[in-house]
């Protein structure tokens, strides 16, 4: 072992940050940009379904709210496209693996937001799987991938507690009103559950990722969190759990659950979910539809700074 690699070995062993001027194995910084920048694009992606709403909000107070998530969300996608930068991959070359289908991003953005219910799940239960990831992430070993997470945690709690008060108004409202809360609830309890990852047995990346302290807790741990944190939160709703093997098990100290439609996940992955056409087709569109701005900026600071950014 040559003295670079073993400096950074010592990093990793004692909880220290890898910088992005240290030396790293080539496998450590391609699993971190495959990471990181489908992490990107997923906080990307995810303002579609959401944005849809934004015209239909039931009060000014709601598009508001709403339009303030919406914009945090593009904020994350910027600072995790350049964590990822720090790593040597430029954002274009992100973009075009995102526009070839060769980047992934978060299944659960596959999936249509039908009622304004959907608002309240997606707050609740997409942001809320979102930040029992994300504050592992928090101790992730590349430092500038840990310190945007930190701030992006702070952020996603709100958003967090903006879904769940619509659930609340909702699960209180008419019966009308409840039965389409436990609809959304019903929608979106399992694709949010899947946003974890595969079980740990049939993740590829999760041995390396644990040694190199990339991932801090598996996706069988880190869904196992969501699920005991969010039961009692369900119940609180007056809504019923849609899985109805969820129940507490005294022996293991945690909710058991069904097993999940693994087949359902690899097809929605493997692009064929309800809205993956349309989601990067919409993503494209916007992506050209722009280039006029990017090209702005490039001749700006061309011209500001004398030199080629
Ligand atoms: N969807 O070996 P593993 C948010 C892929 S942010 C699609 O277990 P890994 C905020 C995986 O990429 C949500 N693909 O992979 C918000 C790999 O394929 P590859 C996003 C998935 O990386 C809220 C293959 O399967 N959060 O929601 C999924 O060790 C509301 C094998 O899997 C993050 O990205 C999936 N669910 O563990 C925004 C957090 N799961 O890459 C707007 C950071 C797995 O070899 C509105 N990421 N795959 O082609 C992570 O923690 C990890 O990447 C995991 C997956 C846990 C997602």
């Amino acid at each position: 072992m040559d003295n670079l690699e073993q400096a950074f070995n010592e990093i990793i062993e004692k909880d220290l940050k890898v910088e992005p001027r240290d030396w790293m194995p080539e496998k450590y910084r391609a699993n971190n940009i495959r990471q990181i920048s489908q992490h990107a694009h997923s906080e990307v992606i995810g303002m579609q379904p959401e944005g849809n709403w934004l015209l239909r909000a039931p009060s000014l107070r709601a598009k508001q709210v709403l339009l303030a998530k919406i914009q945090d969300e593009a904020g994350h996608g910027l600072y995790l496209y350049s964590v990822a930068e720090t790593l040597g991959i430029s954002r274009q070359e992100m973009i075009e693996q995102l526009h070839s289908g060769k980047a992934k991003y978060s299944s659960i953005f596959n999936y249509p937001a039908l009622t304004w219910a959907d608002m309240g799940a997606i707050g609740w239960l997409v942001d809320g799987a979102a930040i029992v990831n994300q504050v592992s992430l928090q101790r992730t070993s590349y430092g500038p991938y840990s310190r945007g997470m930190v701030r992006i945690c702070k952020e996603e709690s709100f958003h967090q507690r903006q879904g769940y008060e619509i659930m609340i108004h909702m699960a209180n409202g008419t019966p009308e009103q409840k039965a389409m809360a436990q609809d959304a609830l019903n929608r979106f309890w399992e694709p949010a559950l899947m946003m974890f990852g595969p079980h740990d047995k049939d993740s590829a990346h999760t041995s390396d990722s644990m040694k190199w302290k990339i991932k801090r807790e598996t996706n069988d741990t880190l869904r196992q969190k969501f699920i005991d944190k969010t039961v009692p939160q369900i119940e609180f709703l007056g809504l019923e759990v849609p899985d109805k093997n969820c129940k507490w098990n005294e022996e293991t100290g945690h909710y058991d659950h069904s097993p999940f439609n693994w087949d359902e996940f690899w097809n929605v992955v493997k692009g064929n979910g309800p809205c993956n056409a349309e989601r990067l087709e919409h993503h494209k569109k916007a992506h050209n539809d722009n280039a006029w701005v990017r090209e702005a900026a490039y001749q700006y600071a061309k011209k500001t700074e004398g030199e080629l950014v």
